[in-house]
C-alpha cells in the first residue's frame, strides 16, 4: 500500500487527511503545534474518589501520581509474575514480545491482560479502573496493556512521543478520551530511566513529519523514529512547560493523558525499571480505520474487537 519515491522515502498512502480526521499528522513537511480539541477530564468529582483538586491537577498537568495505591502483596505477586515471564524463552519468540535490538533482553511484552491471570487482575484492579472511569467520564475497556521491562545496565530508552499521535494515526482512535496507567513493579528512581513528562503539553497537539511505513510497529516498538516530535517543537514545549519525572517505590502509580509528551532515558544502573502499563479507553471512543490509510496494527497492540467494559470487581 505504501509507495516509494525514487529516493526511497515513504509517501503517505492518503495524499490528504480524511474528512473525519480531527488530528491529522504525518502529512506535512513541517511539525506544527495545534490546539487540543477534546476535554482532558471528562468526569466529575461526584463520579469517583478523586477530589476536585486532583481532577484540576490532572487537567493542568496531564498526569497524576499516587505513592501508594496498591497493597505490597499485590505488587509482590505481579513482580514474581514478571520474573516468571522474563525467564520464559519461548515467550520471547511470540509476536507479543519485543526484545531489545542490542541485547536479547525483553523490552516489552504486550497484551499481558490476555496472557497472565495475575496481570489481568492488576489491569482490572478496582482502584485503577475507578480512577480511569472518573477521568474519562464513562465505562472503559482495555485498549492496550504491556510490561516495559527496562532491565539494568542496557535497558534502552523510549524516545519522546505523544501516545495519542500513534494511536490516532496507526490505530484509528478518534478522540483524546483515553489514558495510560503506569504501575511501578520496581522502584522508579531519578537514575534508572523513569518516565519523563512535559506537564501541560497535553493541551497542544504536535504533528509529526514522515509517512507511516507499513508494519511500522515492528520497528517503532524497538526504536521510534516516525511519530516523534521534531527538535523545534520539543524545544518549544520544554521551554514553555519544563520536564517532570514522577518517581516512587514499587506500587506507585502514574496516570497520564494520552496526549502528554513523554519519554524515558536508558537505564545504565544495575536496577531494573519495570512497569506495567494499562491503556484504558472510553467505550465512546472505539477505533475506526487508521487515519494513515494503512491496515490496522495487530489486536495485541490495539484492541479493536472486544470493547467489554472493565467493571470494578
Ligand atoms: O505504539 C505504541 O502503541 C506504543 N509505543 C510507545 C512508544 N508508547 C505507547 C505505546 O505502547
Ligand atoms: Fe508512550
Amino acid at each position: 500500500m505504501m509507495s516509494m519515491t525514487a529516493m526511497g522515502a515513504a509517501q503517505p498512502v492518503l495524499s490528504k487527511p480524511r474528512d473525519d480526521d480531527r488530528y491529522p499528522s504525518r502529512f506535512g513537511t513541517q511539525g506544527q503545534m495545534k490546539d487540543r480539541l477534546d476535554p482532558v477530564v471528562w468526569g466529575t468529582p461526584e463520579q469517583g474518589s478523586l477530589s476536585n483538586s486532583q481532577l484540576l491537577f490532572y487537567e493542568d498537568n496531564g498526569y497524576l501520581n499516587f505513592d501508594q495505591l496498591l497493597a505490597p502483596d499485590e505488587v509482590q505477586a505481579c513482580l514474581a509474575e514478571l520474573q516468571r515471564l522474563r525467564g520464559d524463552e519461548a515467550l520471547k519468540k511470540t509476536d507479543e514480545a519485543v526484545v531489545e535490538p542490542g541485547s536479547r533482553e525483553l523490552r516489552s511484552l504486550f497484551a499481558v491482560h490476555r496472557s497472565s491471570e495475575v496481570l489481568k487482575a492488576l489491569c482490572e484492579h478496582p482502584k485503577l479502573v475507578a480512577i480511569a472511569r472518573q477521568l474519562l467520564g464513562s465505562d472503559v475497556y482495555i485498549h492496550q496493556s504491556r510490561i516495559n521491562y527496562k532491565g539494568g545496565f542496557r535497558g534502552k530508552e523510549f524516545y519522546w512521543h505523544s501516545d495519542f499521535e500513534t494511536w490516532h494515526v496507526e490505530d484509528g482512535v478518534p478522540a483524546m478520551r483515553l489514558l495510560s496507567c503506569s504501575i511501578a513493579l520496581t522502584a522508579n528512581t531519578p537514575y534508572n530511566g523513569p518516565l519523563m513528562i512535559v506537564p501541560g503539553s497535553h493541551q497542544r497537539y504536535v504533528t509529526c513529519v514522515g509517512a507511516t511505513p507499513e508494519d511500522h510497529y515492528r520497528h517503532s516498538l524497538k526504536q521510534q523514529e516516525v511519530g516523534v516530535p521534531d527538535d523545534g517543537c520539543l524545544t518549544r514545549l520544554v521551554q514553555d512547560f519544563g520536564i517532570t519525572a514522577p518517581t516512587g517505590l514499587a506500587g506507585s502509580v502514574t496516570f497520564f493523558d494520552c496526549n502528554v509528551m513523554h519519554g524515558s532515558s536508558s537505564n545504565i544502573t544495575p536496577l531494573p525499571r519495570s512497569n506495567v502499563f494499562v491503556v484504558y479507553n472510553s467505550v465512546h471512543n472505539t477505533p475506526v480505520d487508521p487515519f494513515c490509510g494503512l491496515a490496522p496494527r495487530p489486536n495485541f497492540i490495539a484492541e479493536r474487537r472486544d470493547f467489554t467494559p472493565v467493571a470494578p470487581r
